[in-house]
């Protein structure tokens, strides 16, 4: 079994075996007297500071995971080396159906037309003198983790590779409803299709009331302009709606009295399920939970050693409630504490104390949003979904810790 009461129930040596000074350490090494050297850069000037920020050269292979997934390029953050709940913008996932445009600020323009009194064009200039609000938010891509659901065996990987299309930002920009007001809608309205200015015009449908309650034209990401890669200069940004209907480069509105069923929402985001029915326009994402720490191809170096389990909650239906978590395969589970600020349709952190006793173990984690939904099993997932479905998989994700302390994907 495992320890619980929190890191004060640990026992002196075992908290993590620090170097005492002028002792020995839990290891018993002895340790050197304090300040007999100085660190060693105290002794001549710093360095020169850049203009924008990097991080240090010796973190520089903390980068985003790429890979071709039906055809087109996916970058995915690399969550097993994410502590806390903002993703840097840098290491934000990305999907390109077709690449990055180069697009000139001072010429894009967003057009809002269809079902409406007045259509509105707005370039740059103009979006940025609006009122506009911040909010905290995942992002997630309705295929993110498809190996998992597709592959017969558990694919050693890491878990940015499994399940790194996932990040969370602060996302600033213009509530949507200010726009279509302005524009005034009719009343057949009750749709809007947003289109990207990329080439091959990814696009989608979303009903009207929800854009009205939750949409916004973001503009900032993190407090700096839009990444690029994240749709720079604008994007439609949907709280916890699967990622493809988030338009990045956003360019044109149109509001409809019914879905356009574009060829992207038809084809790649409509799913297959057991009984051959489909579904379709299932926008929201579902609670999903993964423990990024310990992770797949990490190694623990101790055994008998307090390790903390930590991890990364979300869902697209509101805050988390709890998160459980089990050291022995799901035969029992504890509550992680949850870290504030517990946002909602954010990523939320969890711990739990471990003492690793050396052993086999198994590691899962299981979210509960404050909607009462929790995940459910991989073979539960499976049971619900067609063979090759593989979009919204949000099935618990388990690490199996080997005796020699290597970490690996399991299928629970
Ligand atoms: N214009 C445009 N918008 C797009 C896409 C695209 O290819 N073109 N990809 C979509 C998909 S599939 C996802 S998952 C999200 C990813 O957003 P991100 O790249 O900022 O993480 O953008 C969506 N918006
Ligand atoms: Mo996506």
């Amino acid at each position: 079994m495992f320890s619980n009461g929190g890191p004060k129930q640990l026992g002196r040596r075992e908290f993590l075996g620090a170097l005492a000074v002028g002792g020995a350490s839990a290891a018993g090494q002895a340790a050197p007297p304090l300040a007999t050297s100085l660190p060693e850069p105290m002794a001549r000037p710093g360095g020169a500071d850049l203009a924008y920020g990097l991080p240090a050269p010796e973190e520089a292979h903390v980068e985003r995971a790429l890979s071709m997934t039906a055809g087109f390029p996916v970058w995915r953050t690399p969550l097993q080396r994410q502590r806390g709940v903002i993703t840097p913008s840098g290491l934000h996932f990305a999907v390109h159906h077709n690449g990055v445009p180069e697009i000139d600020p001072r010429r894009h323009v967003l057009l809002l037309h269809g079902l409406v009194n007045q259509p509105l064009r707005f370039d740059l200039e103009r979006l940025l003198r609006y009122p506009m609000v911040s909010r905290v938010h995942f992002l997630e891509c309705a295929g993110n983790s498809a190996a998992n659901a597709l592959s017969p065996t558990a694919l050693d990987q890491t878990l940015g590779e499994i399940a790194g299309e996932v990040s969370c930002s602060e996302w600033t920009g213009v509530p949507l409803s200010y726009l279509l007001r302005e524009a005034g809608l009719k009343d057949t309205a009750q749709w809007v299709v947003a289109e990207g200015a990329d080439g091959g015009s990814h696009s989608r449908s979303l009903p009207l009331k929800a854009l009205l309650e939750d949409g916004m034209v973001a503009l900032f990401q993190n407090g700096e302009r839009l990444r690029p890669s994240q749709g720079y200069p604008m994007r439609l940004f949907m709280p916890g709606w699967e990622g493809n209907v988030n338009i990045k480069w956003l360019h044109r509105l149109e509001v409809t009295d019914a879905p356009a069923y574009t060829k992207d929402e038809s084809g790649l985001y409509t799913q297959v399920l057991a009984d051959g029915g489909i579904e379709r326009f299932a926008f929201h994402m579902e609670v999903k939970s993964v423990i990024t720490h310990p992770s797949g191809q990490q190694r623990l170096h101790e055994p008998h050693g307090f390790y903390e389990i930590s991890g990364l909650a979300w869902s697209g239906r509101g805050r988390i409630a709890r998160v459980d978590v089990s050291v022995d395969g799901g035969r029992s589970w504890t509550p992680a504490q949850l870290h504030a600020p517990v946002l909602d349709r954010a990523f939320t952190r969890f711990t739990l104390p471990w003492q690793w006793r050396g052993h086999r173990a198994e590691l899962m984690s299981r979210a509960t949003d404050e909607q009462g939904r929790t995940q459910p099993l991989r073979s539960e997932w499976k049971r619900r979904y067609a063979m090759h479905s593989f979009n919204h998989y949000n099935a618990v994700q388990a690490w199996r810790v080997q005796v020699d302390g290597r970490v690996e994907n399991l299928y629970a």
